[in-house]
């Protein structure tokens, strides 16, 4: 099989709140495409998209999937990705796969809180998107509404491209305004590129709504404008460059129905991926850095041209790893041509890795192909070190994507499970996991030896540990939340003395530093100046110094969290000939630190989650109360319709199970999404209990 070239690819992700019908869409693209041979659908369990156990038992995807399909010429590369809270990190990965987003809103549901969060990814990342109404025929479905709520809350400059003929379980089909075809009537069959002509009772809607799309791109461009104006039309062309031109720079967001369960709308939506989602060859220079410098120096940047010609650098948007199949990458190729059996190098920890066969993939199954060209999104196999978020490269021209940056993982739970052997086999398993799941991450608490799980949320975490018992069937539940707290100052203090003496035969140690400290701003770190003139130090003990503050900052001071935001200036020192040594200044430094933080009025941080919460106005005051209740902080509310969107600042350790909380305020109505936004003071009743609890206790350094 030839390569396909750039030109001939299209790639998009559909991203969405869950449930609003993305792999309903997708499965009806692959069918009509005939890709598929049947229908698969979410509800029978007969999706090839959600395939594992776990997305299956919970009718709702867990992870990114891959698929292509061929129209119009074109092979279009579809990422199918979740729109739960809780698996996010998976379709922000997506995102920096591809070239445009297909963003599904509900016909029936309209604009929810992820909705919001995606569509504000994808044009913060500069791609172009396309909306998809999906739905049309569920019953109670009100697209018109829909269109309106997108227009209001996404504030999208959206253009329609379609007329929907009837809704709800009234729905007919499709006329498209800027193709002039019709979809009417029957589901669509595989291989719905015979439309219809428009029945004449459709001819005034058609002219109505053709007559707004030209003015919308019209308005985009002086030139058109100017050509509008005076002609009062465009031709053909004119509006099909334009809106293309439109889209990609972002200046119109096109609008289309569908449903996927039917299928319906599909073949058009097909042919305005085909023709208005720019090619590969249209993509700007990725942009990156050189790996591989100077520890501690800047990197220095890079760009890749979108182009087979040039280097090859590929960039890993997903990994799954089968019992028996092993690891499998996705990747998009970025630049240059992948080609099968050769060595490549892993920018990130710097192994070189061995590209053994290259897929094409349609959910599981996957045809070898030898090459992939700039631009293609394909499977790898067993690779050995690779995750996602990883670029691999030509090991000669090294090369890092700027990837997207993940939404931290900071919903954090214990693991609990019995048996003797258990936790070697939890622990690996779960570690094992991570590699797959980019959102998630294991720690051991350095305390209790307990293994604590991260994630983007409670169903994350939840399913971990479904995971974990589906593969290596131990039976281990979550225990108690854990939050990532973390500890700094508030005062400055100066002239403090670090002191490390010791005699005891032989060689003695000694060290000696004095340092100041102060707070830095929100999000600093740890920042350390070296004061010291005159070699009161001498300058190879200095690092010495600083790697002894760094250690104690690790180990906290109030309840054991790290330490963070804190300037120190190391200025004088005292040594010794014979007796000081790296670790007696590590020492000094660490005991310097100690005690400067004591004086320093320590206080403890708690992460705070931005909530953004939609409920049916009737119950406003009981969540506005709720959320009160709760240690929040309204940021404003805005009503649109019947319905009120309400954003908080709320700490994240008051608002772990909010989600049965809103359902139960709402009969069911109320959907939220919250990340994490900043680290905030804990007042000082809540910091006195999470330091008892906390048990910590302050282990003296070796004299
Ligand atoms: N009537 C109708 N139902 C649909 C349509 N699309 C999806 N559904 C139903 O809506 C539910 C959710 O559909 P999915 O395709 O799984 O939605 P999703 O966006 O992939 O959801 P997540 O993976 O959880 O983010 C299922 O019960 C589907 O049968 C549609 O076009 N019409
Ligand atoms: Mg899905």
């Amino acid at each position: 099989m030839t390569p396909t070239a750039p030109s001939d690819i299209r790639n998009v992700a559909l991203i969405g709140h869950k449930g609003s019908g993305k792999t309903s869409l997708a499965e009806a693209m692959l069918y009509v495409a005939k890709a598929t041979p049947k229908l698969g659908k979410v509800d029978d369990k007969s999706s090839i998209l959600d395939e594992s156990a776990e997305e299956k038992d919970h009718a709702c995807s867990l992870e990114a999937s891959v698929a292509y399909l061929a129209w119009g010429g074109k092979k279009v590369n579809v990422v199918d990705t979740p729109g739960e809270g809780s698996f996010l990190a998976e379709t922000r990965l997506a995102l920096g796969a591809v070239d445009a987003a297909v963003l599904v809103v509900s016909g029936k549901d309209g604009v929810q809180p992820i909705t919001e969060r995606v569509f504000g990814w994808a044009r913060a990342q500069g791609l172009p998107v396309i909306i998809v109404v999906s739905k049309v025929d569920a019953e109670n479905a009100r697209p018109d509404e829909v269109v309106a709520e997108i227009k209001a809350r996404l504030k999208a400059p959206i253009t329609i491209m379609e007329h929907h003929v009837g809704d709800g379980l009234a729905y007919e089909g499709i006329i498209t305004l800027r193709t002039k075809k019709a979809w009417l009537g029957k589901p669509e069959a595989p291989n719905a590129i015979a439309p219809g002509a428009i029945p004449d009772k459709l001819s005034g809607a058609l002219d109505m709504g053709r007559g707004k799309l030209v003015d919308d791109v019209a308005g985009t461009n002086d030139e058109l404008t100017e050509k509008y104006l005076t002609e009062g039309d465009l031709t053909q062309e004119e509006l099909d460059g334009g809106l293309r031109d439109a889209v990609r720079e972002g200046k119109l967001v096109p609008v289309y129905f569908a449903s996927g369960t039917r299928p319906s709308g599909i073949a058009a939506l097909l042919d305005g991926i085909v023709e208005l989602v720019p090619s590969p060859a249209a993509h700007p220079a990725w942009k990156g850095t050189v790996p591989g410098g100077k520890i501690g120096a800047e990197p220095q940047a890079a760009e890749r041209a979108s182009s087979p010609d040039g280097h090859v650098a590929a960039f890993v948007f997903k990994t799954s790893i089968d019992p028996h199949a092993g690891r499998t990458s996705y990747v998009r190729v970025l630049s240059g041509t992948l080609k099968a059996d050769h060595a490549l190098l892993n920018s990130a920890n710097g192994h070189s890795e061995r590209v053994g066969k290259i897929h094409n993939i349609v959910g599981k199954d996957s045809k070898a192909i030898d090459e992939a060209k700039a631009g293609d999104i394909v499977a790898l196999s067993k690779l050995k070190s690779t995750l996602s978020g990883h670029t691999l490269s030509d090991e000669k021209h090294p090369f890092a994507l700027n990837g997207p940056e993940l939404p931290p993982a900071l919903f954090s739970r214990g693991v609990k499970f019995e048996g003797k052997g258990a936790e070697e086999k939890v622990s690996t398993a779960l570690y094992k996991l991570t590699e797959e799941d980019p959102g998630l991450s294991v720690a051991i608490e350095e305390t209790t030896r307990e293994l604590i799980v991260s994630g983007l949320g409670s169903l994350h975490l939840e399913i971990t540990v479904e995971r974990i018992r589906r593969r290596i069937g131990i039976d281990c539940r979550l225990g108690a939340p854990h939050i990532a707290y973390k500890e700094t100052i508030t005062k400055k203090v100066s002239g403090v003395e670090g002191k490390h003496k010791k005699q005891s035969g032989g060689h003695g140690q000694f060290g000696v530093c004095y340092i100041d400290m102060e707070p830095t701003a929100r999000n600093e770190g740890f920042v350390f100046e070296d004061a010291i003139v005159g070699g009161s130090i001498p300058r190879q003990f200095i690092p010495s110094v600083e790697k002894g503050i760094v250690k104690s900052m690790a180990k906290g001071f109030l309840a054991g969290f790290p330490i963070v935001d804190v300037k120190v200036r190391v200025f004088d020192g005292k040594y010794h000939d014979v007796d000081s040594s790296d670790a007696a200044f590590q020492l000094a430094g660490s005991k310097a630190f100690k005690a400067a933080i004591a004086q320093a009025g320590p206080v403890l941080l708690e992460p705070v989650v931005k909530l953004h919460v939609i409920v049916p106005s009737v119950a406003t005051g009981d969540v506005i109360g709720d959320i009160n209740s709760r240690r929040g902080r309204i940021l404003g509310t805005d009503s649109i319709d019947d319905q009120t969107i309400v954003n908080a600042y709320v700490p994240l350790s008051e608002i772990l199970e909010y989600e049965s909380k809103l359902k139960s305020m709402t009969q069911g109505k109320g959907t939220f999404s919250m990340a994490v936004d900043h680290m905030a003071i804990c007042p000082p009743m809540v910091q006195d209990k999470v330091i008892k609890d906390s048990g910590f206790k302050h282990v003296e350094e070796e004299d």
